[in-house]
């Protein structure tokens, strides 16, 4: 009796565990199909495999959609060898099968380049059949990933004629992880990279990291902070560097390093890191070309140099073309890449921070090696809720320009804070910059064709550590999915995104999908309400940019909040018009010039970030600035109370652990948002004077306690 009720415990508890809820299988779950009809439908239009798979990619490709059908459709798939029935699946390359060797393949191959692929319901050997096919063994794991999606997300798979091809070439995750295992501003744990126990451990988590990314396009990972350690280069470092590398291969996910650019000094005993002085030039070739005994197909460096402290060419006189070239010609014979990062800014200079990226950079266009990418932030601050786009996109036509916007939420409520940042990227990519005329897209920048460019990429920095969930809550995947979709495709739209997402994450229950789409879509604009509205920039309190600060003073001043927000008795934003400002206006091309120098034509989301406006103001809805402003800020917080009320409602469509998970993160939310708008309403109204509205709650406490609050962000 004893044993038998031990059985049974052993059994429950062992389905608990089988079906946790944790997060960790991210959007590729491959659970049974559950609309009968269309369940009976695809399994009778699937019923065997022929996929010829001799390479490792080709073989992770093969495992892929047998677990996958196994899952969604309850399948052994037979295996043959070549077409036997209708309903084969057919997925190959020109190299591993002729039996793709004919005309509507062939042709429609040619236009989808080295990692697209085509999926087509066609007929071979008189039988009907679903063929995934591809020029590269990466494009064919693309396209069953992608087959795979289309029974996730329940839609049809009859006649089928898909192409589709990565519009940028490079499309990176940026790691900002220390060699102690920390990850600078990241909220999901440890680092996923456990230096001690690689190369001889190989945690399984490496594959499933390469397997992920590969689901959405990624194909590589720069694994170091960028704040760098000269360490990494080291052979200590390096032998582990490459076992990662050679766990990603299989997934085309390619490993790139940070380069400390003081490390020939550091690890390398020289005097001097002068990149013109021939020692320091020989010791980097040496050193990159060791790289590449080690990594044979090692991507290149991301360098940050001369910002925020870092070691730079500026150190020794020289500049970014110095520097950059130096690591350009020696990852040239390797076919290498250098990052270079425009996020440049010295408390020295005493100009405006937004501008000096522009000032350092547009006069150095056409004199940086083709190998070089100048990597530059979507806005030109750094990361905020909203900010205008770079005016450095465009303005540096000879350089191949790449994108890095940030998957972690530095800025916007760290993990828990649901905000889905498809829209910000969306806005940056979207906005006009004017450069060649109208039409000179962001988007059409990044992905190299204004300029006929031929590297293109786009960078996000991870959110990924080592919770079990990856991203320390559920809806922090779907920026790390949505940032890859972007780099994949610029012209996706935010809403097709969260809706694949969401039914890949949780399930195709039109009920629950619209309700959370909808959440999930007006997300950012909510956090910008309660956070900085109407413009307002870099608010948040000091060093953990969590929270409200918006009285930030001392230290270095373009570092406070009180040098963005400039309150006054007058009233309140940062003046960057030529007339009367810093010129910042001046950077962007016309008429966007013109629309920002006037605060009339100014957008009202940028209003505060281009004018000092007064209080009484009249805003286009007639209301004053302070009037305005608080409506901004009370409406942020209801936001979040009507997404808690919905996903109180909704969310029990859901598992109970993920539905209780989220339910949690909104109460924070809820709780922060309100501590933001109290705390920024209290501060600027010491100089408005004016009053919050009778129609709304007062705060609950007074200015001193919110400036001594300090919320745990992980509570
Ligand atoms: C800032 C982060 C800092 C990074 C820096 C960067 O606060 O931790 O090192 O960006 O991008 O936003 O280099």
């Amino acid at each position: 009796m004893k044993k038998l009720f031990l059985y049974f415990f052993f059994l429950l508890f062992s389905s608990v565990q089988v079906n946790a809820e944790n997060g960790y299988r991210l959007w590729l779950r491959y659970d049974k199909v559950d609309n009968k009809a269309l369940y009976t439908q695809y399994r009778a239009s699937i019923t065997q495999l022929v996929f010829p798979a001799k390479t490792a990619t080709l073989t992770e490709a093969k495992n892929e959609i047998t677990t996958g059908i196994k899952g969604l459709l309850q399948l052994d798939l037979p295996q043959k060898e070549t077409v036997t029935a209708n309903g084969a699946l057919l997925i190959c390359t020109p190299s591993s099968s002729k039996l793709i060797n004919f005309s509507p393949v062939k042709e429609a191959l040619k236009e989808v380049g080295q990692e697209g692929y085509i999926i087509r319901s066609l007929t071979v050997n008189g039988k009907l059949a679903t063929v995934i096919a591809a020029n590269t063994d990466i494009g064919a794991l693309y396209g069953v990933f992608n087959f795979l999606k289309l029974l996730q997300t329940q839609q049809s798979i009859k006649n089928l004629a898909i192409s589709d091809f990565p519009r940028t070439k490079i499309r990176l995750l940026n790691h900002w992880d220390n060699l102690d295992g920390s990850v600078e501003r990241g909220y999901a744990g440890k680092s996923l990279w456990n230096w001690a126990a690689l190369p001889t451990t190989i945690d399984p988590r490496y594959r499933d990291y390469a397997r992920a990314n590969a689901s959405i396009g990624i194909n590589g990972a720069v694994l170091t902070n960028v704040n760098a350690n000269a360490l990494i280069l080291t052979k200590e470092y390096l032998v582990k560097v490459a076992a990662l590398a050679n766990t990603f291969r299989p997934y085309g996910v390619k490993v790139y390093l940070t380069a400390r650019f003081s490390a020939p000094i550091e690890i390398g005993g020289l005097k001097t890191a002068d990149p013109l002085d021939p020692t320091v030039r020989k010791w980097w070739k040496d050193k990159t070309d060791e790289i590449y005994q080690y990594i044979p197909d090692f991507g290149g460096f991301l360098v940050k140099a001369n910002s925020e402290g870092q070691p730079g060419p500026q150190n020794y006189g020289r500049n970014h073309v110095d520097g950059a070239n130096m690591f350009a010609e020696a990852l040239a014979s390797h076919k290498g890449i250098v990052m270079w990062r425009a996020f440049v800014y010295d408390e020295k200079v005493p100009d405006d921070r937004t501008k000096q990226a522009y000032t350092e950079f547009k006069p150095l266009d056409g004199l940086f090696k083709p190998n070089v990418i100048v990597q530059i932030k979507n806005g030109p601050l750094d990361f905020q809720p909203r900010e205008p786009f770079s005016p450095l996109f465009g303005a540096m036509p000879k350089t191949t320009e790449m994108m890095e916007f940030q998957v972690t939420k530095e800025y916007l409520g760290f993990a828990s804070n649901l905000v889905f940042l498809a829209p910000l990227y969306k806005e940056c990519l979207d906005a006009d910059t004017y450069s060649k005329g109208k039409g000179s897209t962001v988007a059409k920048i990044v992905e190299g064709k204004l300029d006929n460019h031929a590297l293109s990429g786009m960078a996000g920095v991870a959110n990924i550590g080592n919770n079990i969930n990856w991203c320390g809550n559920t809806f922090a995947q779907s920026n790390w999915y949505a940032y890859g979709k972007l780099a994949w495709n610029p012209d996706l739209t935010s809403a097709a995104i969260a809706d694949e997402w969401l039914r890949m994450t949780f399930n195709n229950d039109e009920s629950f999908i619209d309700p959370i789409k909808k959440i999930m879509l007006n997300s950012r604009e909510v956090a910008v309400n309660y956070m900085t509205p109407l413009g307002l920039h870099h608010q948040m309190s000091r060093n953990i940019h969590y929270g409200p600060g918006p009285w930030v003073t001392g230290g270095r001043a373009d570092q406070t909040s009180i040098y963005y927000n400039k309150a006054d008795s007058v009233g309140i934003g940062f003046d960057r018009t030529a007339a009367t400002g810093s010129k910042a206006v001046e950077q962007y091309f016309p008429p966007l010039r013109n629309e920002f120098e006037n605060i009339k034509t100014t957008p009202e989301i940028y209003l505060l970030w281009f004018h000092h406006v007064p209080w009484n103001y009249r805003m286009k809805s007639g209301e004053t600035l302070w009037n305005e402003l608080v409506d901004h800020y009370y409406s942020g917080v209801a936001s979040v109370k009507e997404m808690q009320h919905t996903w109180d409602q909704i969310g029990p469509k859901i598992d109970a652990e993920r539905f209780k998970e989220e339910q949690h993160a909104l109460a924070v939310q809820h709780e922060d948002a309100v501590w933001w708008k109290d705390a920024c309403l209290l501060y600027y109204q010491t100089f408005s004077h004016l009053p919050i509205p009778d129609k709304y709650e007062k705060p609950a406490h007074d200015l001193a306690y919110y400036k001594t609050l300090h919320l745990n962000p992980f509570r």
